[in-house]
Formats: structure tokens, C-alpha cells, sequence
């Protein structure tokens, strides 16, 4: 990897869903002042840098992804007060602040889509995407595209009778990037987020800005691909970085879904100009379970595609998705250790890892007993189609639980008090019952738990740029269980050692891989307390279920 050095590359991100961090004021909803309240915990982490999810202004069907003003705080996140403070009480402990923008869409409450929906000849019109039912007949939706929350991406307004055009949900109309107007009001707004010192942008649903050419049917409507990637989309992107991303030293990350190796890295090739780096989902929406020889390939293919051109993230899951050690360890019996195991996975592929709070206590997916208990619109939206065609309503709940975007939303661990610490109002989503056993204050009591392993692991970022700028080469090819690459940068070599499994398997380092010399091995992490400090004897190296091993080659 003969990419620049830049201070964005070495960061490590911690991601706090507000909502469900700390309720400061006992409304039951996490907020900015209760964020500030946790900054030390944060900053004890050792991270560099905070996302937080959307907090402008919402009628929050979409947890905030449906923003209504974008230059104000929502009532429930607190004011721009709070958040002036949380930006200046973030910097003054030495880590920097990332926003999550969302301008594919805003919110059907937001003035500009009141405006466009008015009349056909409103001036801001063309700021959304508006359409005649298919034929000329007001009755039929313009194509049979899906939405990701919906049966159809089309809504007919009476207004009009025109159809608009939602990806996501009915009060998520899509904004018109072919209108210049509507770039530039964007820009705009995020000039205004910079200018106040927000270090970095997490932008939500870029794939998406550009529609596709024809409005024609999709063969296949639940492959809603053709919602993703449609052309003119790098031209925007190109346009933004020249009228804002290079006028401030910042770090942008793009929500790239369906993104593959080969067009992913046309968004973050440092030649072309477009964004630092993305969030590719062949993981997280794609693998649903487990995959070892599918998640090797994935995250071959790449490191070789980025190599030398863009820079990757590494994480396993976010606000969407199912906790990590639930989904892709073993969330009963080795909680702990493949909990340890996933950590040191996503510190030492190549790519900026990406931790999702809890996630640094082991936190678990939840299960809620019935589908009033779900706050997710994907979930109920889901759960209410599925039923109206006519399955058995427990059959449909059991089959969407494992994957509801809430099994991540509840409520934080803090400690055993009411609402595991979370504020003494009835939480918005329930918390998980596990809160006794899972939270920080056990954890901060423990040497050998979870929290403590994650700041040895990211400690060790700072002082080994190895692990930033490292090449990195998988010799374990198709073991199924075992995970077993090199990292390279200068003169440091390391080795590191995954078992993803549940009894004891060995490994043997091929010493031809290291140009045929006496291999001596220094650890320099290990996920299991008794391992031996040195490793030369030539023999094979024997790991118990889910440890993870990082060795440092010296000779
Ligand atoms: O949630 C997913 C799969 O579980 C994703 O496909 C996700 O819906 C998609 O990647 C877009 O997500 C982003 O934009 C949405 C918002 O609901 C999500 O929370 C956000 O991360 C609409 O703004
Ligand atoms: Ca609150």
C-alpha cells in the first residue's frame, strides 16, 4: 500500500446512535448533553474520532433520516447550543466529530417538498423526482420499482396526481440531483456543518443520488439494484469534493450500497477526487450469517482493488444491522472470546475500523416478544406487507427478528441500575434484559472483558503504523475456520491468527512465505491470557476456540 500518509487514515471511529446512548433528561430518549455527560468513557476508549447519527430536525419517522431542517437540532437530540458544546468538548479532548448527512432525500414535511408538491408548476418543481402514472393512466405507478421500506417506490399525490418518487420510506421523497438548484442548496448546507469545525461527513445513501435513465419496469423488482449506481452519479460527487470537501481538512465517508471492489474504488481513488473512503455492504446487508470462505474472498478482492488507490472501512455492523457477535459469533457460550475475536479482525484488516457503541462490551442482538415492541419502519413496514399477503403473523415476526435493524438500537449498558443507566425515563425501545451481566461498570471492574481488549487493540493503531498502512497478504487461503494474514509496512511484518470456531485448531506458518527463514515470532496481542510471549520452536501454532493471536515477526 504506497498510498499517502494523512491523519484521517489513522483514525479509529466510535459510532454513538444518540437515541440510545444516555437520556439526559429523562424523556427516555438518549440526547447531545448525554453524549457530552459519556465523552470521557468515549475519549477512555482511545478513538479519534465520533460519528453521530442525524440529529437535525425530523418528524423522525426514520430515526432522523428524514430531515425537515437541516440547520437546526431536533427538540429530542437537545439545541444547537448542545451541540455547539458537544463539538467543543469533543475537540478539547483530542478527537474529532463526524456527521451523518442524509441528502438523497429529506423528509415530506421538509418546506421544499411542501412547495414542489403544490402544483405542477411550482417553481421548486423539479426539485424532487415527480412523474405521470404509467401510460398516461393516473392509476397505474410509473414503473414497478420496489422502495427498501416499501411494496412501491412511487406515491401519487392528490395535489397533482403525479406520482414522487421515495427510495425509502413514503416520508423520504428523493431530491432531484439533476437540478443544480438543489446541489447547490446542499452545498450550501454543508458549508454551514463545516464552517463550524464538523471534521468529517458520513454521507447516507450516496449510491442513490443519481436516478436511472428510463423509467422502465425492472424484470426483477425486489432486486432493487436499480435504485444504486445510475450514471451522472461521480459527476456529482467530483462536484461536491471541488465546491466543499477540498476547502476544509475533513474525512468523508460514503454509505456505498451494492458497491463492488471494482466500482467501489471509482468513489475513493485519491486521483479521481471524489471521497476518502466508503462503507461497501457485502458484509453487513449481504452475509447473513457467517461465511468464512465468502468474507476471505470479500475482503481479498478489496485489498487488492484498493491497493495503492483508496482507502476501505472495516466494520461489521451499524444502526442497521444485528449486533456482530450475535450475527457472526457466538453470543452464548463465547460471548466474550469471539467477541475479542471479531475486534481484532476488524483493527487489523486494512481500512479504518468502525466501532459501533456497545459493541466495545459485547453487547447482543435483542429479541422483543411481539411486533408492537419493534420501532423499526423497515421491520414494521415489512412485517405489515408480508402479513397482508396473507402469512401467519408470528411466522413473519419470527422470520424478520434476526435481522431488524432495533437488535442494535436498544438502549446502552451503563451499569445494573433501572434502564441499565440509561435514564430514568421509560426508554423509547426497550432494553435488552442481559443488562445485568453486559454493561460498563462490569466491565471497567474486569482486566481480562471485552472493553479492556478493545483499548489494547486500539492503543496499539496508534503506535504501529503497520496496522494503518500495512500491505496485506491472507496465507490461509480456504482453511474454513481459520483466518490467518500478514500485515507489512516498512520493516515490521505482522502475523495475524483467527480461529472463527469453536474447538481448538492448528495452524502451521509455512516458512516459505517468509522466504524460507527461521521464523522468530513475538506476540504482540493475544485474545487468551496464558499465551506464551514468544513463539520460534517451528512447530505448529495451536489456538483455542475463537482466540485471536497478532505476532510480530523479528527474524
Ligand atoms: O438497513 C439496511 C439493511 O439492513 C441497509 O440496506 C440500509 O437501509 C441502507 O444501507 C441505507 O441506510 C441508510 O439510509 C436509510 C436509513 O434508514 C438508514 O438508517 C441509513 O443507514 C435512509 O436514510
Ligand atoms: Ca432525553
Amino acid at each position: 500500500m504506497d498510498g499517502k500518509i494523512s491523519w484521517w487514515k489513522e483514525s479509529v471511529v466510535y459510532q454513538v446512535y444518540w437515541r440510545s446512548f444516555r437520556d439526559s433528561n429523562g424523556d427516555g430518549i438518549g440526547d447531545l448533553q448525554g453524549v457530552i455527560e459519556k465523552l470521557d468513557y468515549i475519549q477512555s476508549l482511545g478513538v479519534t474520532m465520533l460519528w453521530i447519527n442525524p440529529f437535525n430536525v425530523s418528524p423522525d419517522k426514520d430515526n432522523g433520516y428524514d430531515v425537515s431542517d437541516y440547520y437546526a437540532v431536533m427538540e429530542k437530540a437537545g439545541t444547537m447550543a448542545d451541540f455547539d458544546l458537544l463539538l467543543a468538548e469533543t475537540h478539547a479532548r483530542g478527537m474529532k466529530l463526524m456527521m451523518d448527512v442524509v441528502v438523497n432525500h429529506t423528509s415530506n414535511e421538509h418546506p421544499w417538498f411542501k412547495e414542489s408538491r403544490s402544483s405542477r408548476n411550482n417553481p421548486k418543481r423539479d426539485w424532487y423526482i415527480w412523474h405521470d402514472g404509467k401510460a398516461g393512466n393516473p392509476a397505474n405507478p410509473p414503473t414497478n420499482w420496489r422502495s427498501y421500506f416499501n411494496p412501491s417506490c412511487w406515491e401519487q399525490d392528490e395535489a397533482t396526481e403525479q406520482y414522487y418518487m421515495h427510495s425509502f420510506a413514503i416520508e423520504q421523497p428523493d431530491l432531484n440531483w439533476a437540478n443544480s438548484e438543489v446541489r447547490n442548496e446542499i452545498y450550501q448546507m454543508l458549508r454551514f456543518w463545516l464552517d463550524k469545525g464538523v471534521d468529517g461527513l458520513r454521507l447516507d445513501a450516496l449510491a442513490l443520488l443519481a436516478k436511472p435513465e428510463h423509467f422502465t419496469d425492472a424484470e426483477d423488482p425486489f432486486d432493487i439494484r436499480y435504485l444504486t449506481h445510475n450514471p451522472g452519479l461521480h459527476d456529482y460527487l467530483q462536484e461536491m469534493n471541488r465546491e466543499v470537501f477540498r476547502h476544509y481538512d475533513m474525512m468523508t465517508v460514503g454509505e456505498i450500497a451494492f458497491a463492488t471492489p471494482t466500482t467501489g474504488v471509482l468513489f475513493v481513488d485519491e486521483q479521481r477526487e471524489e471521497l476518502n473512503t466508503l462503507f461497501h455492504f457485502e458484509v453487513a446487508d449481504e452475509m447473513p450469517v457467517w461465511d468464512m470462505a465468502r468474507f476471505k474472498r470479500i475482503q481479498k478482492q478489496w485489498a487488492e482493488a484498493l491497493n495503492g488507490r483508496g482507502f476501505g472501512s472495516q466494520f461489521l455492523n451499524n444502526h442497521d444491522h444485528t449486533r456482530q457477535v450475535t450475527r457472526y459469533g457466538n453470543d452464548k457460550t463465547y460471548r466474550v472470546e469471539s467477541a475479542k475475536l471479531l475486534a481484532t479482525m476488524i483493527h487489523t484488516l486494512p481500512g479504518i475500523p468502525y466501532i459501533y457503541q456497545g459493541e466495545e462490551i459485547g453487547m447482543t442482538g435483542v429479541n422483543y416478544e411481539t411486533i408492537e415492541e419493534y420501532q423499526d419502519i423497515a421491520m414494521i413496514n415489512r412485517y405489515e406487507e408480508e402479513v397482508g399477503n396473507g402469512k401467519e403473523p408470528l411466522d413473519v415476526l419470527r422470520s424478520l427478528q434476526p435481522l431488524s435493524r432495533d437488535n442494535s438500537r436498544s438502549p446502552m449498558q451503563w451499569n445494573a441500575d433501572i434502564n441499565a443507566g440509561f435514564g430514568s425515563g421509560t426508554p423509547w425501545i426497550k432494553v435488552n434484559p442481559n443488562y445485568n451481566e453486559i454493561n460498563v461498570e462490569l466491565a471497567e471492574r474486569d482486566p481480562h472483558s471485552v472493553l479492556a481488549f478493545y483499548r489494547k487493540l486500539i492503543q496499539l493503531r496508534k503506535s504501529n503504523p503497520v496496522m494503518v498502512y500495512g500491505n496485506f497478504t491472507d496465507i490461509s487461503e480456504d482453511d474454513p475456520h481459520l483466518y490467518v494474514y500478514v500485515r507489512e509496512y516498512e520493516e515490521t511484518e505482522w502475523i495475524v491468527l483467527l480461529n472463527h470456531g469453536e474447538s481448538s485448531r492448528s495452524f502451521e506458518i509455512s516458512e516459505s512465505v517468509f522466504g524460507g527463514k527461521q521464523l522468530e515470532l513475538k506476540l504482540v496481542l493475544g485474545s487468551y491470557e496464558d499465551t506464551a510471549t514468544q513463539w520460534n520452536d517451528g512447530s505448529q501454532i495451536e489456538l483455542k476456540p475463537y482466540e485471536a493471536r497478532i505476532y510480530e515477526v523479528v527474524s
